[in-house]
């Protein structure tokens, strides 16, 4: 992914939404795929919403990811104007811990989909928009491929550590990294 095109769409409610969605940001920056950032409001600012969505796929981008907490229209408002897939990142809130942003996203009716990652886990929607764009670029496909495999040493690297250390040991190193 050479040029500079961004291929995907990373699209917040507000900026408090930051803290959560810098992981997606974070993912395509590991994966060296171009994405564009941008603070998009369906409540504050909707005829931009409306602008950024109907334009999204004549700018070249792929894929949409969008977060958004609380009354979190933002990301089936753009799913219904786009024909790009759109993922969304229901962002944890201070009153109702993000309950309410995952099921205003969810409960998209037929016919809009939004592909919904779990509340506050934007890194996941980061790896599922590189994903989709690994579908028809192989190269993009092999780094999701070596990405599993160091996925899975991890896990194995862990087993080893408890093996060696023994459980009271390993629980007291886990405390102190914290
Ligand atoms: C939503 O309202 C945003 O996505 C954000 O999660 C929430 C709160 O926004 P601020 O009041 O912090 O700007 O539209």
């Amino acid at each position: 992914m050479s040029d500079k095109q961004p291929l995907i769409g990373i699209i917040m409610g507000s900026d408090s939404d930051l803290p959560t969605m810098q992981a997606a940001i974070a993912v395509c920056e590991d994966f060296a795929v171009e994405c564009e950032v941008a603070i998009v409001s369906a409540h504050r600012t909707p005829e931009r919403m409306v602008e950024y969505a109907q334009t999204a796929h004549t700018r070249g981008l792929r894929v949409i990811i969008a977060g958004a907490g609380g009354a979190a229209h933002l990301p089936g408002m753009v799913a219904s104007l786009t024909p790009l897939p759109v993922i969304g990142v229901p962002v944890a809130t201070r009153h109702l811990q993000g309950i309410d942003s995952l099921y205003s996203i969810v409960q998209m009716p037929r016919g809009i989909p939004v592909a919904t990652v779990a509340i506050g886990n934007a890194q996941n929607a980061g790896l599922l928009a590189v994903q989709i764009l690994a579908s028809s670029n192989p190269e993009l496909l092999e780094k999701v491929q070596q990405y599993r495999q160091s996925l899975s040493q991890s896990v194995l690297d862990k087993q080893t550590k408890l093996e060696e250390l023994g459980y009271q040991k390993y629980l007291s190193q886990m405390s102190s990294s914290k």
